[in-house]
């Protein structure tokens, strides 16, 4: 019966490593900046749009905008805090559909060169990382505590709150499909553990 038990638990928990497999965006990921609830403009909140999002070597930064009113500037991050075009990484983007390939680690810098757009917020930064992170599970909390820890290299721990709240250290977003499967994934393979320890 707890041999039993324990294959069907098994057989949960490979389903559930196969979901977090086909969950996570393939090397090569297409993101529309500020896509879907924005875009590249003067509105959406980038910073927010960004944090939401883990971008890995080889993914690419698609700027849909008006090329009437916007364009798009790759700058140092001296430029991205002073908001100066003058000292661009690569000439400016003005197709109002331009394609950003993002190669290896590291932060990337954008801002639009039009004249006060960046100080009103038309700026983005993201960080470029393949490093893979590690959950680690407390016991389970009440609803509202923390449930989960997210550790990545070289970026602050990310705190998952139950029931499903990421929180960014300062800011809070969403959390991502992916995200929640390996939550899944994590439980499931407790489970099994247990029932191993229990049936031995
Ligand atoms: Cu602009």
């Amino acid at each position: 019966m707890a041999a039993r038990l324990q294959a069907s638990l098994l057989a949960v928990a490979v389903i559930a490593a196969a979901a977090a497999v086909f969950a996570t965006p393939a090397p090569g990921a297409n993101y529309t900046v500020g896509a879907p609830g924005g875009s590249w403009d003067l509105r959406t909140d980038l910073a927010d749009w960004a944090s939401s999002i883990d971008f890995r070597p080889g993914d690419q930064l698609v700027f849909s905008y008006d090329a009437s009113a916007h364009d798009v500037v790759e700058v140092t991050r001296e430029g991205y805090r002073s908001c100066s075009a003058a000292s661009p990484v690569s000439a400016a983007l003005r197709t109002g559909s331009d394609a950003v390939e993002l190669g290896g680690n590291g932060w990337r810098y954008f801002i639009c060169g039009v004249q006060g757009h960046c100080a009103a917020g038309m700026k983005l930064q993201v960080r470029v990382s393949d490093a893979e992170c590690t959950w680690t599970m407390p016991p389970p909390a009440p609803p509202g505590a923390p449930s989960g820890i997210n550790l990545c290299p070289g970026g602050p721990p990310t705190v998952i709150m139950t029931p499903g709240v990421i929180s960014h250290g300062s800011g809070a977003a969403p959390v991502s499909s992916a995200s929640l499967t390996s939550l899944l994934v994590t439980m499931v393979s407790l489970c099994c553990l247990l029932a191993s320890s229990l049936s031995s």
